[in-house]
């Protein structure tokens, strides 16, 4: 099962809106054929890797073989035809899953299915590991909001901006993994003063390929970015109020962004970027089949996202400084406490990075 996690990693960037799978057929302890979910549309990871073995092998051993699949197979005609019945037709005979699926249209009927036309059927093999990987998934197909991680770059101090002459916070591994993370995902999120600071390129400099380019998405009431930003192309999407200046809204449509208007949060004065209602963004992002996205910060977008439960999970990139109090700490005045779930620590080189689920509770002071 942990190799079909691995195989299904690579279809990471390519299928959206739907989720990773990945697939392997053992015969005697064998691995006779592998397969992934590679491209949105395209067939399904458990069709592939026992096509791939009915190619090369004859039917009597593909059908004493054991299906390893990371999610369980789907019962519904979609894009593509459902493999549940494809798969009981070949004579398949014994199915090991992970995840159930989260999609409301499955959630266990295969395994029902599959047991009623007598196969033998396992479930929730390495279901962490399973879980993890169809997490974005998961949200947006239950919720239509995407999934949320929060990727911080800190010193030990807690501080986001590194004094003038370093040009980096994280190491080149701990920026590896974030160019790693930007492929995997679907969009990413900065506030402007990031922008009119760092004038960053928001890229994924692997020469990995995607289906589609992740977007950038800069969170501006009033439209202050410079236009002449790197980031700014025909793969951003600017946030502002809907009373920004209406020039403004034209300067970025000719640059090739795109503009989406919110309103202004509900519940006041509580919000630090402009005012701007988050769960709206959120809701509307989602409408996009945006299944998930990166907050890449400062410190107003991170302190709004947490203030409004917003942050789904945390990766945190600590490097070996002490930046102390003149430069811009993580969050402001917070009215969440956070704690981590299912935390993980990773030591690269001399970064070490935390991750977690973020739970939160309200801040009370007693
Ligand atoms: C995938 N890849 O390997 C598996 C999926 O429109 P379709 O036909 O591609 O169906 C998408 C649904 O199929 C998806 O929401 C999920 O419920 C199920 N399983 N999907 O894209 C796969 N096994
Ligand atoms: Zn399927």
């Amino acid at each position: 099962m942990r190799q079909a996690v691995q195989l299904a990693r690579r279809g990471a960037g390519w299928v959206k809106t739907n989720p990773l799978v990945g697939a392997v057929l053992v015969y005697r302890g064998q691995i006779i054929a592998t397969g992934y979910h590679a491209r949105f549309g395209g067939p399904h990871a458990e069709r592939r890797a026992v096509q791939s073995a009915l190619q090369r092998y004859p039917k009597r051993i593909v059908q004493h073989a054991t299906l390893y699949v990371t999610l369980e197979p789907c019962t519904h005609d979609g894009k593509t035809p459902a493999c549940t019945p494809w798969l009981i037709a070949q004579g398949i005979k014994e199915v090991i899953i992970g995840s159930r699926d989260p999609n409301p249209l499955e959630h266990g009927r295969s395994v029902r299915w599959l047991r009623r036309a007598g196969l033998q059927v396992t479930s929730g093999v390495a279901q962490t590991d399973c879980d993890y990987l169809i997490r974005c998934y998961q949200k947006w197909i239950t919720t239509k909001m995407p999934f949320v991680l929060g990727k911080v770059g800190m010193s030990i101090d807690g501080k986001i901006s590194a004094p003038k002459h370093q040009r980096y916070i994280s190491n080149p591994a701990a920026l590896y993994r974030v160019h790693q993370l930007r492929q995997e995902f679907d969009s990413l999120i900065v506030g402007v003063n990031t922008i009119v600071h760092d004038n960053p390129r928001l890229t994924t400099r692997l020469s990995l390929h995607r289906l589609s380019h992740p977007i950038k998405i800069i969170l501006d009431s009033y439209l202050r970015t410079p236009l002449s930003s790197q980031a700014i192309d025909e793969h951003t999407v600017m946030v502002c109020r809907e009373t920004a200046s209406r020039q403004r809204k034209t300067a970025f449509i000719k640059k090739g962004a795109d503009i989406l208007e919110l309103p202004v949060d509900p519940t006041g004065g509580r919000l630090l970027t402009g005012y701007m209602d988050m769960q709206r963004l959120l809701q509307e992002l989602g409408r996009r089949n945006i299944t998930s996205v990166i907050i890449e910060g400062g410190a107003n977008v991170f302190t709004t996202f947490i203030n409004n439960q917003a942050i789904d999970e945390f990766y945190i990139f600590m490097a070996p400084a002490i930046y102390g109090a003149t430069r811009l700490p993580f969050t402001y005045a917070l009215d969440q406490v956070v704690q981590l779930t299912s935390v993980q620590v990773e030591q690269l080189d001399d970064n070490i990075l935390v991750r977690g689920y973020a739970h939160y509770s309200s801040y009370s002071i007693s």
